[in-house]
C-alpha cells in the first residue's frame, strides 16, 4: 500500500526537524520539503506500477491519463498540524475514473493513512469502507443539537471571517464542533462516527477525493452547497437527515454566499 509507504518516509522525516519550505495562496498556507518529497514517491511509485495512469497531486506533480484512471493525491493533508508535530495528518490517495474533476470523477477507491498513529481508512466502490480490517457503517444521526460538527477554515483572513460569522451561529445549536486540521482524516471521522457531521468550504479535490468514498461505503452521503458539486463551494458528510439540516441552518445563515462574491477568498 503506497499510501503507508509515503506514510513511513513522512513519519521518518517528522522525527527530526521540520520547517516551511515556501507558502502558497497566504503566508499561513505553508508547504514543508517532505509534502514534496512525498508527493515525488507517490509520482514516481504509482508511474511504476500504473504506466499510463494520470496523476494529479497537491504540490503540482500532474501527468495525463491514457487508462482512464487518474491519481488523485494529497501528500500530506493536514501539513500545519504535520509541522507543529501534531499527531493529525494523512496521505490520501484515490484512484478517479472520468474527468479527474469533483462533480465529474467516479470515486472507484480511496486509501487515507495517518503516520502518527498507523491507521489505514480505505474504501473500493462496492465493496465498503474499512479502518483496518473493521468494516465501517455510520449509525443513525443524533438531533442536531447532540450531534458533533466538524469543520475546517480556509487559509484566506477574509474568507475565515465569514466562516466565522456562520460558525458562530452554529456552535450554540449542536454538541460542540471539532476542526481537527485534515479534511481527509475528517471524513474517515464521519465513517468512523467519531464526528456526526463534517462541512467545511475551500477545498480543493485531493482534500476529499479519497474520504468521499470512504464515506459513502460507509452509508454516509457526500453533498455540495448551492446546486455545485461537492468541494470548493462547499462539501457536506454525515447521515442524509443530518446533513439536510445543516444544509438548512447554513442557507438560513446565509453561509451558501457564492465564494467568488466573497472579496480575498482565496487570497490572504
Ligand atoms: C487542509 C485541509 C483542512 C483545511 C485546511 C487545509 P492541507 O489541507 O485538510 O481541512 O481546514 O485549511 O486546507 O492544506 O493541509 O493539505
Amino acid at each position: 500500500m503506497l499510501a503507508r509507504e509515503a506514510g513511513e518516509h513522512i513519519a521518518a522525516a517528522r522525527a527530526g526537524h521540520v520547517e516551511v519550505h515556501a507558502t502558497k495562496s497566504s503566508a499561513v498556507d505553508v508547504v514543508t520539503a517532505v509534502d514534496k518529497e512525498s508527493e515525488e514517491l507517490l509520482f514516481e511509485r504509482l508511474g511504476q506500477l500504473r504506466p499510463g495512469d494520470g496523476f494529479l497531486g497537491e504540490e503540482g506533480k500532474a501527468r495525463e491519463s491514457t487508462t482512464g484512471v487518474t491519481w488523485v493525491v494529497d501528500p500530506i493533508d493536514g501539513t500545519v498540524n504535520f509541522l507543529y508535530n501534531i499527531p493529525h495528518y494523512a496521505v490520501s490517495i484515490a484512484a478517479v475514473t472520468g474527468e479527474a474533476k469533483p462533480g465529474a470523477w467516479q470515486v472507484e477507491a480511496g486509501a487515507i493513512f495517518n503516520p502518527a498513529t498507523g491507521e489505514m481508512f480505505s474504501a473500493a466502490r462496492g465493496e465498503g469502507s474499512y479502518l483496518g480490517d473493521q468494516r465501517l457503517q455510520i449509525s443513525s444521526p443524533p438531533p442536531m443539537n447532540l450531534a458533533l460538527l466538524a469543520t475546517g477554515f480556509a487559509y484566506s483572513s477574509a474568507m475565515r471571517r465569514e466562516q466565522a460569522r456562520v460558525i458562530a451561529e452554529l456552535l450554540p445549536e449542536f454538541r460542540d464542533i471539532r476542526r481537527f486540521g485534515t479534511a481527509s482524516l475528517d471524513l474517515a471521522s464521519v465513517a468512523t462516527g467519531r464526528v456526526d457531521v463534517y462541512f467545511e468550504r475551500t477545498l480543493m479535490p485531493w482534500d476529499h477525493a479519497a474520504g468521499e468514498l470512504v464515506v459513502t461505503e460507509a452509508g454516509g452521503v457526500i453533498e455540495g452547497l448551492g446546486g455545485q458539486p461537492p468541494g470548493r463551494e462547499g462539501l457536506f458528510a454525515g447521515h442524509p437527515e443530518l446533513v439536510a439540516q445543516l444544509k438548512s441552518r447554513i442557507v438560513a445563515l446565509q453561509g451558501d454566499t457564492l465564494l467568488s462574491e466573497i472579496p480575498g477568498w482565496g487570497l490572504e
